[in-house]
C-alpha cells in the first residue's frame, strides 16, 4: 500500500493570493488541491499546515472517504469555512493522485462524462450602461452563451462586478476599501442595466445578474418580478443566505430563476433551500465546500429536487480547483453552467491548466488526475501579498452586506 509520505502548503500571489496543497505519496505520486479563502488565506494555510498535515503522513491516499470523515468528524468542531476549506484541499489532492493512479482523468473516476464540455458565463461589466453593453458584445464575439452582465451603480461608488484591470479583482491591499450603497439606487438601475442589454442583443443568450448579498426578500421579490419579461437565467445572491427559509418569501413574489451558495461551506448551507426547491441553481464549489467528495453530495441531493448547478469560479478560485470543478461538472446529469472570470497571465505563470475553453464552454483535458501543474519554483517568485475584500456601508454609514 502506497501512503502519503510529505504535503505541503504553497502560498504564492501570482496577481492575487492562492493557497495550494501539494501531497506526495511513497510511490512519487502527488496531488494538488485548491485551499484559497479570499481575505483569510493565511488561517486555511495554518490549519492545514498546523493541524491536518501531521495527520495526513502514513495514512493510505486511496481511502478518500475515509479521509473526509476522519478530517472532518474527528475535528470535533464542524464546518466553517476555514476547516471545509482545508478539508477540501485534502480531498481534492487525493482524486488528483488518484486519477494519476488510475492514469484516468479524474471524470473517468466520478463516472465518466455525461457531457463533453461545461457551459461557462463570462463576467460582462462597465462603468456605466454604454460600457458594459461594448463589453457584452466582446463577450459574444469570443463565443460566451452565457453572460452576466454588472455595471457601476450611479451614486454607490466602488460598485461590486465591476472589473478595473484584466481581471476582476474585489479585494484591496492593506486595510479593506469601504464602499457606500444605496438600494433604492440600485433597485432603480438593475432593471434599466438588464433592459438595455436585452434590447441591444435580444435573446439568444443566458443573461445572468448577480446581486451579491445587497436585498431584503421583501426587495429581492420585487426586483424579480421587475426582471421578469427580461427572461434571466438567474438572479445570484438575492438577500444572505442564513436564514435559508426567507427565499420562500423570494420564490413566492417571482418566476426569475434563483441562484445561490459562493459562500456556503456544507450541505447544511443549502439542505432546506434545496429540498423545499427555494433556488433553481446551488453555486457552492469545490474549494469552499469540502472538496469534490462533499461538492458531489451536495448536487446529487440537489439532482433529487430539479435543482441544478452553477458554481463559484470567481479569480479568487485557483486553476487547481475550477480543473476540480469542471472534472465534476461533465459528470453530473443536473449540470447548469459554470462560471469562469478566467485568470492574470501571472497566475498561469506558477498553475498550468489544461482545460481549454472552446465555444463558451471549458473542456477537461484526459490527462490523468485533474491536468494541472503547479511550477514551484516560479510560485516562489510571488510572495504572499495580504490583500482584503471591501466592506459595504449604506448612505447613513452603518454596515451593510458585501
Ligand atoms: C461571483 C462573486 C465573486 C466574489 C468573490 C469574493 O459571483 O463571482 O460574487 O466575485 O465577490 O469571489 O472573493
Ligand atoms: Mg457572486
Amino acid at each position: 500500500m502506497a501512503t502519503i509520505t510529505e504535503a505541503t502548503v504553497i502560498v504564492t500571489s501570482p496577481g492575487r493570493n492562492f493557497v495550494t496543497l501539494k501531497v506526495t505519496t511513497s510511490d512519487g505520486v502527488t496531488g494538488l488541491g485548491d485551499a484559497t479563502l479570499n481575505g483569510r488565506e493565511l488561517a486555511v494555510a495554518s490549519y492545514l499546515r498546523d493541524h491536518l498535515v501531521p495527520l495526513l503522513i502514513g495514512r493510505d491516499p486511496a481511502r478518500i472517504e475515509d479521509m473526509w470523515q476522519y478530517l472532518y468528524k474527528g475535528a470535533y468542531w464542524r464546518r466553517g469555512p476555514v476547516t471545509m476549506t482545508a478539508i477540501a484541499a485534502v480531498d481534492t489532492a487525493l482524486w488528483d493522485i488518484k486519477g494519476k493512479v488510475a492514469g484516468m482523468p479524474v471524470y473517468d473516476l466520478l463516472g465518466g462524462r455525461a457531457r463533453d464540455g461545461a457551459m461557462v458565463y463570462g463576467h460582462a461589466s462597465g462603468g456605466d450602461v454604454p460600457e458594459l453593453l461594448d463589453d457584452v458584445a466582446r463577450f459574444r464575439d469570443l463565443g460566451y452563451r452565457a453572460i452576466r452582465a454588472q455595471a457601476a451603480v450611479p451614486g454607490s461608488p466602488g460598485s461590486y462586478g465591476v472589473r478595473k484591470g484584466v481581471v476582476y479583482e474585489p479585494a484591496a491591499a492593506s486595510l479593506p476599501d469601504e464602499q457606500t450603497w444605496s438600494t433604492e439606487d440600485y433597485l432603480d438601475f438593475a432593471p434599466r442595466l438588464l433592459t438595455a442589454v436585452r434590447e441591444r442583443f435580444g435573446f439568444d443568450f443566458h443573461l445572468l445578474h448577480d446581486v451579491h448579498h445587497r436585498l431584503t426578500p421583501t426587495e429581492a421579490g420585487r426586483l424579480g418580478r421587475r426582471l421578469e419579461d427580461l427572461r434571466l437565467f438567474w438572479m445570484e445572491d438575492p438577500t444572505p443566505a442564513e436564514l435559508q427559509e426567507s427565499f420562500r418569501q423570494i420564490r413566492q413574489a417571482t418566476t426569475t430563476p434563483i441562484a445561490v451558495g459562493e459562500v456556503f461551506n456544507s450541505i447544511w448551507d443549502c439542505q432546506q433551500l434545496i429540498t423545499e426547491r427555494l433556488i433553481d441553481y446551488i453555486r457552492a464549489t469545490v474549494v469552499h465546500a469540502g472538496g469534490i467528495t462533499h461538492l458531489r453530495r451536495i448536487f446529487h441531493l440537489a439532482e433529487l429536487y430539479q435543482v441544478r448547478t452553477g458554481s463559484h469560479g470567481a479569480t479568487d478560485l485557483s486553476p487547481v480547483s475550477l480543473s476540480a470543478n469542471v472534472h465534476l461538472d461533465v459528470t453530473v446529469p443536473n449540470f447548469g453552467v459554470q462560471e469562469y472570470m478566467g485568470h492574470d497571465p501571472l497566475a498561469h505563470e506558477v498553475f498550468r491548466p489544461t482545460y481549454e475553453l472552446r465555444d463558451g464552454a471549458l473542456y477537461p483535458s484526459d490527462a490523468p488526475g485533474l491536468g494541472v501543474e503547479l511550477d514551484e519554483e516560479a510560485a516562489a517568485r510571488f510572495p504572499y501579498d495580504p490583500k482584503y475584500l471591501p466592506v459595504n456601508r449604506r448612505t447613513d454609514g452603518s454596515v451593510h452586506d458585501w
